[in-house]
């Protein structure tokens, strides 16, 4: 027999130290601490202006999760009490007996507690130890070690960037936050399938757990092939070989389909499912190409954060909506970064489905990491218990040893600090791709992002390996991407402040202001605000209210980035790969997402649509770069002109282009299109079959545009109105900000320039009806035509 019973009711939650009476307060496994406070009216929303700076209390306070379930003997041999995830340092209470202590958030724990079960009630206790206490503990015994941020999460096994980070809040989080359960077995239980496909079938290292001697008959099933062995009493492990020559492989999207095949793997009365998908991954380490069924896969990906500080309140749905918005504005990858966690098996399975490769570092970043003991055999454990946890997702493509910190090592002053104690090298050089190696040999693994493939040559190194491009948003402005010839940009962001809907519903100042309280409170990053006015530079407006600070603010977030992947897409196939920081945000704040704390899309994602297309136009220095990214050859006309700013054309010129499949060409511009006579009445026009692109020859401010006029109707749908926009004068880069009127309202599309006469439908969908004078004017309707300096 094989049952499993979930405990997931009748917690309560107490707080065991500190001077605040919390006592059985109503409690949801899994969860955390803060959900439960939150839910019992006991703490204010953290996310809500500054609320977060009352709560650190929580994660200095000692915990217990505490329920009592009935339990009757059901027959079973063995009864095994299964925890998926502890938040994080904890000892476990099995009717008042301390069963287990653990300290790692990232690894699941079974327990056999047969002999401490009774019949009737029994009391299931978690204690959790505040996690600060222990940190504190753990730093005074090794000294403190290197890392930009003020908190000590390199001496804990826990998500990082539940300290804070320079787009997080620091909510320090206790509990249970994976499922719990009783599992009732009996003769045999798979205690680990590791499943190793290749393109024409699939091996199997298949370990059993078991109650008696009996022989035992190992049996694997997938596109109607089987394979069976039998273990002899004193024999554990199997390995099955299963040919499926016929069988269909597996692609990223934009690349072939997403054909999935259930595996199943039987032993006794256990049995294990998975849904595999056959293909091949190798990691072309000089240039850094990820090479999929042995095609080179030019990567456009979004970094991944988790997607909320408590990641139990990350649902299926969630996730599936979160992925929707990363392939619709074109992504085909994830970086699962290094601050956040090994995400949860509907979160691969999802991308399985959908495509999407995922790049997953181990959880470290940021910081030097203590190497004693304790901490490598934590690493350890939790590695091998996620390498095969994973190994069954075809979308899982790399495994990376951390976030930045080699390059922290090699650039952050780490030396002196540090006075020769180890930094996490031998976890990223040494221990990590040694488990790798030995338990899922068909996935590639590189030692860190950014790295440069050998542990002395410079991370920021762009001619080999990954870079993270940090320049820009730091110091520089953002046509310094132009300066990078890297093979693959892992990283590079520029903020901007979340959509007006959100911002307004996290944040209560009364105006609000580019510096009031709760904006201020909702940046996370070293001097963010002033780096925003910054990067504005000469190619917008200093906005003088808060409405033109919002806007500029995005608009500027969307086209720094869209530059940069423009940028890299043009250098295809030296460039392989980019990788936007970022996708997502936890909660709503200010940051380099593209999808704002709330769920809603900001321009950026808009812009990034365009960017991310499969076919792009894009003008650099020299010309302009026709890029290809499918399997088909693209034979097009391309014309190009130079117009003025009332759409008349000053010069033409046609080009027929042929871009061979997954290919970009450059061409060069007749000096009698690309040579302004006026440059601040002038721009730069591209297009074929439908796509365009367009370079104005000066900045915003200094174009002299003509003030923006237009015809407008506004007219019902059956989801809310179609804003028809009908341009009199050029109209640069329309946009419209529904949620402004109605906080739940989204439209469909962001950012277009029209010459007179062209036209552009924007879908707003809302349940509210809204005033059309409003929705037609300032600031809901904008243009950059009134940039003016
Ligand atoms: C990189 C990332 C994150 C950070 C981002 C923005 O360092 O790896 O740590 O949030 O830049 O600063």
């Amino acid at each position: 027999m094989s049952t499993y019973r979930r405990l997931h009711d009748g917690w309560t939650l107490s707080a065991i130290t500190g001077d605040r009476d919390i006592t059985s307060v109503a409690a949801t496994v899994p969860g955390c601490v803060h959900t439960d406070l939150l839910a019992a009216g006991l703490i204010d929303d953290p996310y809500r202006d500054d609320n977060e700076t009352r709560l650190t209390w929580i994660g200095r306070t000692d915990w217990s999760y505490r329920t009592a379930f009935d339990w009757r003997p059901d027959g079973a041999v063995r009864t095994d009490l299964v925890l998926a995830g502890l938040d994080t340092v904890a000892a476990v209470h099995l009717n008042g007996v301390r069963i287990a202590d653990t300290a790692n958030m990232h690894r699941r724990y079974r327990l056999d507690v047969g002999a401490l079960l009774v019949e009737g009630a029994n009391t299931l206790e978690v204690v959790f130890r505040a996690p600060y206490d222990y940190t504190d503990e753990r730093q005074a015994a090794y000294g403190p070690l290197p890392g930009p941020y003020d908190e000590p999460y390199q001496f804990i096994r826990k998500m990082a960037c539940n300290f804070g980070w320079d787009w997080g809040p620091t909510l320090v989080t206790s509990g249970i936050w994976r499922p719990v359960s009783l599992h009732s077995w009996s003769g045999t239980r798979l205690a680990e399938v590791r499943p190793q496909v290749r393109a024409d079938g699939v091996d199997l290292h298949v370990r059993v757990e078991r109650t008696d001697d009996a022989p035992v008959t190992v049996t694997a099933t997938v596109a109607g092939r089987t394979a069976e062995a039998v273990l002899p009493a004193g024999q554990d492990e199997a390995v099955l070989r299963l040919d499926v020559p016929d069988a269909r492989l597996w692609w990223p999207r934009g690349y072939g389909e997403q054909p999935l095949y259930p595996l199943t793997v039987t032993a006794g009365a256990d049995s294990w499912t998975r849904k595999i998908g056959f293909r091949t991954v190798q990691l072309d380490p000089d240039a850094f190409r990820l090479i999929i069924n042995g095609r080179p896969v030019f990567v456009k990906g979004f970094n991944w954060i988790p997607d909320d500080c408590f990641p139990n309140r990350v649902t299926p749905d969630r996730l599936a909506r979160r992925f929707g918005q990363a392939i619709d504005a074109g992504a085909n990858t994830l970086r699962v970064w290094g601050g956040g966690l090994y995400e949860t098996d509907d979160f691969y399975a999802l991308a399985d489905e959908l495509g999407l490769l995922i790049w997953q570092d181990f959880p470290f970043a940021c910081a030097a990491y203590p190497e004693d003991d304790l901490m490598r055999a934590e690493v350890e454990a939790e590695a091998r218990e996620n390498v095969v946890r994973l190994m069954s997702h075809p979308s899982l493509v790399i495994w990376c040893g951390n976030n930045e910190n080699i390059e922290g090592y090699q650039h952050w002053d780490w030396r002196e600090p540090l006075a020769g104690r180890d930094w996490g090298a031998g976890f990223y050089f040494d221990l990590l791709p040694r488990v790798v190696a030995e338990l899922d040999p068909t996935r590639p693994y590189w030692p860190g992002s950014p790295y440069s493939g050998t542990p002395d040559r410079d991370v920021h190194d762009p001619s080999t390996g990954t870079i993270h491009i940090w320049t820009v948003w730091g110091r520089e402005d953002y046509t310094f991407y132009g300066t990078y010839t890297p093979r693959f940009v892992a990283e590079f962001g520029f903020q901007g402040p979340p959509t007006y809907a959100t911002l307004r519903a996290s944040v209560s100042d009364e105006p609000l202001a580019p510096d009031s309280p709760g904006i201020t409170h909702h940046q996370k990053a070293t001097d963010g605000n002033t780096k925003l006015l910054r990067g504005l530079g000469e190619h917008l407006p200093r906005p003088d209210n808060f409405a033109d600070w919002h806007y500029y603010t995005q608009l500027n977030q969307a086209r720094a980035i869209a530059y940069g992947v423009n940028r890299f897409r043009a250098l295809m196939p030296y460039c392989m790969g980019t990788i936007v920081w970022q996708l997502n945000d936890c909660w709503p704040v200010t940051s380099w997402a593209a999808v704002d704390g709330d769920a809603r899309r900001k321009p950026l994602w808009y812009e990034l649509r365009r960017s991310y297309a499969d076919r792009l136009l894009t003008f650099h220095d020299d010309g302009l770069a026709v890029v290809n990214d499918t399997d088909q050859p693209w034979r097009t006309d391309l014309t190009l002109a130079r117009l003025d700013v009332h759409g008349q054309p000053l010069a033409k010129d046609a080009v027929a282009v042929v871009v061979a499949a997954r290919s970009v060409v450059q061409v060069r511009l007749a000096d009698a299109v690309a040579v302004p006579g006026d440059p601040s009445r002038e721009l730069l026009l591209a297009e074929a079959d439908g796509l365009r692109a367009m370079r104005m020859f000066a900045e915003d401010p200094v174009m002299d545009y003509p003030v923006a006029d237009f015809d407008a109707t506004v007219e019902p749908t059956a989801d809310g109105v179609a804003v028809h926009i009908t341009a009199l004068t050029l109209l640069r880069e329309l946009a419209l900000f529904p949620d402004r009127l109605d906080p739940a309202a989204t439209v469909d599309e962001q950012l277009v320039t029209l010459l007179p006469g062209e036209s552009v439908t924007f879908h707003v969908t809302t349940d509210r009806p809204l005033d059309p004078a409003l929705l037609l004017a300032y600031p809901v309707l904008r243009t950059v035509n009134e940039a003016r300096p």
